[in-house]
């Protein structure tokens, strides 16, 4: 069978940070503001009052202390709470794809290798910026890569789907080299006015490089030994906004239209999937837990992290075993397993297998053994 490997990543990190402080002080100067607009409502009790939010109860329930963004202000105005973007003309390049092409010519660089030489690009992520045409060809374009691109879409899943789908389109022979590219703008579809979840995303850019073998050129490989995918439907994590909206004469800009998740739900019924599915899969490919020598798992929430890496290895992990970037880049959808991969897989030695593991919206979970070549 053809031997796929991944070359090399890359990332772009937006220039703008976020901290729980900041992000703690926007949201209660907007919830007083709110307050004080419906005082009368909340005196006659028919409406709640809004609650703080709070910068403690973040870190412990998810791990997470500051995201980045692609436009702080508007997220911190509390008479705005969202990102202010300006508008593009057509023939301008679109912030995703610029925040794509940024990845991938870091992804690029690192494999040693022209965008000449890449035969198609997969843009992989949770949300697009517009419905057509695809992020992706867009993308090709700006790179100058022939062949063909598009994009596809399994939220928080995205990335290790898309290596899947790169990988079997290598081993059919549909393409020699193929960018995979995952640029999530989650500030734009997260509703900054609810406390519940306004913590919870930031902005990045990630990009994988894969080929096919025979013709790698870089000293750096990480051959795929193995790939699955699970998806199994859940409402707890949805999003209902699309092209029908406008059909249903509903409120064009209703709560659903944003990011919504039952997130004790998800927790509960998530990490036992994602917990069996590496340790059959690995077992599958007749590895033990202890050959797995790093898991970059998606970066949601570090209590997940910590049970899923405790039940696949049957022991507590470290931090080097088990990276964590959701610390500073918060949860970055698709993106979080590959930034974890990007940036933590020094010190393994050659023959060395690792897993990369993302789960999400669906629900949906994909599963990468890779062997350090
Ligand atoms: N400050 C203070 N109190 C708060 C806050 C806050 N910010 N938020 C909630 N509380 C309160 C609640 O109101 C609740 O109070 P009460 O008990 O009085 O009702 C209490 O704190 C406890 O709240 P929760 O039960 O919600 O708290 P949890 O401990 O469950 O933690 C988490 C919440 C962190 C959300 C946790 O449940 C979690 O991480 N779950 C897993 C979620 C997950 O992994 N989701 C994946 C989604 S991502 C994905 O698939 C991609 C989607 C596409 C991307 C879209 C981009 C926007």
């Amino acid at each position: 069978m053809t031997d796929v490997v991944m070359t090399g990543t890359g990332l772009l990190t937006p220039t703008e940070s976020i901290s729980n402080e900041e992000l703690v002080a926007a949201f209660d100067a907007y919830a007083d503001k709110q307050n004080a607009l419906y005082a009368h409502e909340i005196e006659a009790g028919e409406r709640r009052a809004m609650g703080h939010s709070n910068a403690e109860f973040i870190v412990k329930a998810s791990g997470i202390r500051s995201r980045f963004v692609v436009n702080k202000a508007g997220v911190l105005d509390p008479d705005r709470m969202y990102p202010q973007i300006a508008a593009r003309s057509d023939d301008e390049l679109s912030l995703q794809a610029e925040m794509g092409v940024k990845a991938a010519r870091d992804a690029l660089a690192q494999a040693g290798i022209d965008a000449g030489a890449i035969d198609g690009v997969v843009v992989a992520c949770s949300n697009m910026q517009r419905a057509y045409p695809a992020i992706a060809i867009e993308i090709q374009q700006a790179l100058g890569v022939r062949g063909f691109a598009f994009d596809m879409n399994v939220a928080c899943s995205s990335a290790t789907f898309g290596i899947q789908v790169a990988c079997d389109m290598i081993r059919a022979g549909s393409a020699r080299r193929l960018l995979m590219i995952n640029p999530e703008i989650c500030s734009g579809h997260l509703e900054w006015r609810d406390r519940d979840c306004h913590f919870i995303f930031g902005d990045v850019a990630t990009a994988v490089v894969l080929e096919n073998a025979a013709v790698a050129q870089a000293e750096e490989r990480w051959q795929i030994v193995g790939t699955r995918l699970q998806t199994q439907f859940s409402n707890n994590i949805r999003n209902n906004f699309g092209f029908l909206n406008r059909c249903e004469d509903g409120v064009p800009d209703a709560r659903d239209k944003l990011f919504m998740q039952e997130g004790r739900k998800v927790f509960k019924e998530v990490c036992p999937m994602v917990a069996e599915q590496i340790s059959a899969h690995i077992s599958d490919l007749h590895l033990q837990a202890e050959d797995l020598k790093r898991l970059w798992l998606h970066q949601a929430n570090l209590n997940m992290n910590d049970l899923i890496a405790r039940r696949v290895m049957g022991r507590e992990v470290t931090r080097e075993e088990a990276p964590i970037i959701l610390d500073r880049y918060a949860n970055t959808s698709s993106a979080g397993s590959i930034i974890a991969f990007h940036l933590h897989r020094d010190h393994m030695s050659h023959g060395a297998y690792g897993v990369i593991c993302s789960f999400g919206a669906g629900y949906s979970v994909g599963s990468v053994v890779v062997r350090k070549c």
